[in-house]
């Protein structure tokens, strides 16, 4: 993950070794957070407030800083979803969702920019946790491409003072030059997702250290009815792995049509269905509630190996692909399996020599796939196949490899056939495994 530790670079004072476990809870989700707060994020209590006070309804938009990738993306949803629980307690807020913008990692040679959340989720899950519509949908509503005011999150210049970390939130110079420039009409303009015409009235940079829930009290006190929050990965999950949080995870369900493709080479290729395997489920994911164990799988073995830029970012981590040969051929010994799904972003030649040393199969998305839906899509289908194999080995530290163990514990598989990467060639078969952050079952 890029952005892990970027916070430190900032700092000036000396660092305890506690403050730099602090800092990494911005980005990294394999570290806990504090669940002891107070933050309790319940439910139902809008819908209450709401027919009481009949607020006017506000709008807040989120995006994330541009070089991170899809899964922190998806990731920094469940921050913003939490965060919006909170908020909705107060006012009547509505979450913007933006368009995907071209990410570093999509390299089909095709249009991908300003993809709607439809073309990879399902909107009417996402709203079954917080009210959530399309950015063109927010333009219908307001009648304008204008947004009232953009926040420009970013962390405190100075670091943490004498090493002494808090939850603080404040108006700020700007750290780095803005992406954002003002008009000759004093109107904000820059990349907003490749559309033309839109815009911002007012913009400021704001400091932040802690949780999303510290935007809450900055948001209800703003006049602007519509806030654009920029760069939201800055501030970090208010709860990880509990109720509030797999509420609004479970709530990110593909979409259909990316799901029901998964579906049928399932089916065809690795005779893997929902019935035999354990993992029937119900549109509306509230009603869902898998035991642990219940999800058998489909007769094969995922790996999801992460390649290219993964090799220079954790070289420690990423096997040679000899070793995860050895690796793989152990685990189908162990798990007496005789099928491999192979999910990976490796080039042609490692997957033709993938292919000559192992049982192996991956899903090559047909054209109108590839079209449609772009390399988003597919990394999608890819990543609901491993999700459905009865043993999942993935890549350490990968967010996409974490999105995986997420699924699984949601379709009700067993830790132990999910919470496993593979090693690096310098541990010789042996290394730290993933942390298992169950679903709360309630
Ligand atoms: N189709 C497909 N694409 C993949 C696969 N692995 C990686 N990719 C591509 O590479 C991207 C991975 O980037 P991220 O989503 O940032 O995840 P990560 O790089 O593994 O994790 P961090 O950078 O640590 O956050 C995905 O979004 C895909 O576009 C894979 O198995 N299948
Ligand atoms: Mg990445």
């Amino acid at each position: 993950m890029s952005a892990g530790w970027k916070v430190l670079a900032f700092f000036i004072a000396p660092i305890t070794i506690a403050s730099v476990v602090v800092s990494k809870d911005v980005d990294d989700e394999s570290v806990a957070f504090d669940t002891s707060s107070q933050h309790g994020l319940n439910v139902d209590s809008f819908q209450v407030a709401l027919n009481e006070t009949k607020l006017d309804k506000r709008y807040l938009i989120h995006d994330v800083d541009p070089a991170e990738g899809f899964n922190l993306r998806r990731d920094v949803y469940v921050r913003v979803a939490n965060m919006m629980k909170l908020l909705r307690e107060k006012q009547n807020w509505v979450l913007v969702v933006p368009p995907w913008r071209k990410l570093d990692h999509w390299r089909l040679p095709i249009e991908q920019n300003a993809l709607p959340w439809r073309t990879f989720f399902d909107l009417e899950s996402l709203n079954r946790y917080v009210p959530v519509i399309e950015f063109e949908d927010f333009v219908k509503e307001t009648g304008e491409s204008g947004i009232d005011e953009i926040l420009y999150l970013q962390e405190y210049a100075e670091g943490w003072e004498d090493g002494h970390w808090e939850e603080k939130v404040d108006d700020r110079d700007c750290i780095d030059r803005p992406v954002y420039y003002k008009d000759q009409d004093g109107f904000y303009r820059g990349y907003f997702w490749g559309m033309d015409n839109v815009f911002a009235r007012k913009f400021k940079c704001v400091s932040v250290q802690g949780t999303s829930a510290i935007l809450v009290s900055l948001l209800e006190k703003t006049k602007s009815r519509s806030v654009f929050v920029d760069r939201f990965d800055e501030v970090s999950h208010i709860v990880y792995g509990q109720k509030d949080f797999w509420e609004a995870r479970r709530s990110q369900v593909f979409a259909k049509h990316l799901t029901a493709e998964g579906d049928t080479f399932r089916k065809e290729i690795l005779k893997s269905e929902d019935n035999k395997d354990g993992t029937v489920m119900y549109e509306d994911w509230t009603k869902n509630h898998k035991k642990e164990g219940s999800a058998t799988g489909g007769p094969y073995l995922a790996v999801h190996l992460r390649r290219t830029d993964f090799l220079y970012a954790h070289p420690d981590g990423v096997p040679s692909l000899d070793n995860a040969i050895k690796q793989i051929k152990e685990i189908l010994d162990k798990q007496k399996l005789d099928m491999v799904f192979l999910a990976t972003d490796a080039d042609k030649e490692e997957i033709d020599y993938l292919k000559n040393k192992l049982p192996l199969v991956k899903y090559d998305a047909p054209k109108k796939i590839l079209q449609k839906y772009g390399d988003g899509g597919v990394a999608i289908i890819d990543q609901w196949i491993c999700a459905h194999a009865k043993y999942f080995v993935g890549t350490r530290e990968s967010t996409f490899s974490f999105r995986i163990h997420e699924e699984r514990d949601i379709l009700g598989f067993h830790g132990d056939q999910t919470f496993n990467c593979l090693c690096g060639d310098k541990e010789l078969g042996k290394c730290e495994q993933p942390s298992k952050w169950r679903v709360e079952v309630y």
